[in-house]
């Protein structure tokens, strides 16, 4: 009887144990594109991004006429200082904050499983390298700097577009990405947008794929420990 008990219950405890977690992280999506209005899954550092992500078009709002060229409504516009009409904050359309803030802003870790990397970026022209106050995007493994993109040379300007790195010798590897902010001075401060890993065929891949990764592995443990008992 006791065995028969056993048999019944078992499958409702692999059931539980073993899709429950599955379920709990495919529903896990990464904030790649600031569209829930906030830093979730960004971590910051300073007082840079103390009022972002902002809203809207911002630059056009105070008639910069440099269109900001942002994904969907929230971007990262450092220079900008508007979180959008149902702000509390008394703001209003073309509020800045300048370009004296500086300060970090790091991602949650996440596994490279992709051929390239692509993202929109615009602001100033600060490389990480060789330049004394930096203002770019950088990709980082062990707290090491390996990819770094910043605003355009020629023509600065508000205005995104999308840059892509080549990340496909990392793979498998798990890095974070770390906007950087270190200049108070003229066009100091980088914008930044909706960041995706693509496949060979240039497909970006759906963020859930790739933090799905970690859990596979968690699965298999699972799933090893499960067997133990039969
Ligand atoms: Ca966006
Ligand atoms: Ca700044």
């Amino acid at each position: 009887m006791k065995k028969i008990i056993f048999s019944l219950m078992m499958p409702s405890v692999l059931i539980i144990l073993f899709i429950l977690p599955v379920n709990l992280v495919f529903a896990r999506a990464f904030n790649n594109d600031f569209e829930t209005g906030d830093l979730t899954d960004w971590e910051k550092t300073g007082t840079a991004f103390d009022f972002q992500p902002t809203w809207g078009d911002n630059p056009t709002a105070r008639n910069r006429n440099q269109p900001s060229n942002h994904q969907g409504d929230w971007w990262l516009g450092l220079f900008e200082k508007y979180q959008g009409p149902d702000n509390k904050l008394g703001q209003n359309a073309g509020d800045v904050q300048g370009d004296g803030p500086q300060g970090t802003l790091t991602s949650i870790e996440f596994k490279i499983i992709g051929e390239t990397m692509n993202f929109l970026i615009g602001g100033g022209f600060h490389p990480w390298e060789n330049d004394p106050g930096p203002c770019c995007v950088n990709l980082e493994i062990d707290d090491e700097v390996v990819r770094t993109s910043t605003g355009q040379q020629a023509g600065t300007t508000e205005t995104m577009i999308r840059a892509e790195w080549d990340i496909s010798d990392l793979k498998g590897k798990t890095a974070q990405l770390v906007v950087v902010d270190q200049n108070g001075g003229g066009w100091g401060h980088p914008n930044f947008d909706d960041v995706h890993q693509a496949d060979a065929g240039g497909k970006n891949i759906p963020w859930d794929r790739v933090l799905a990764v970690d859990a596979r592995g968690k699965l298999a443990v699972s799933w090893a420990q499960m067997k133990k008992y039969y």
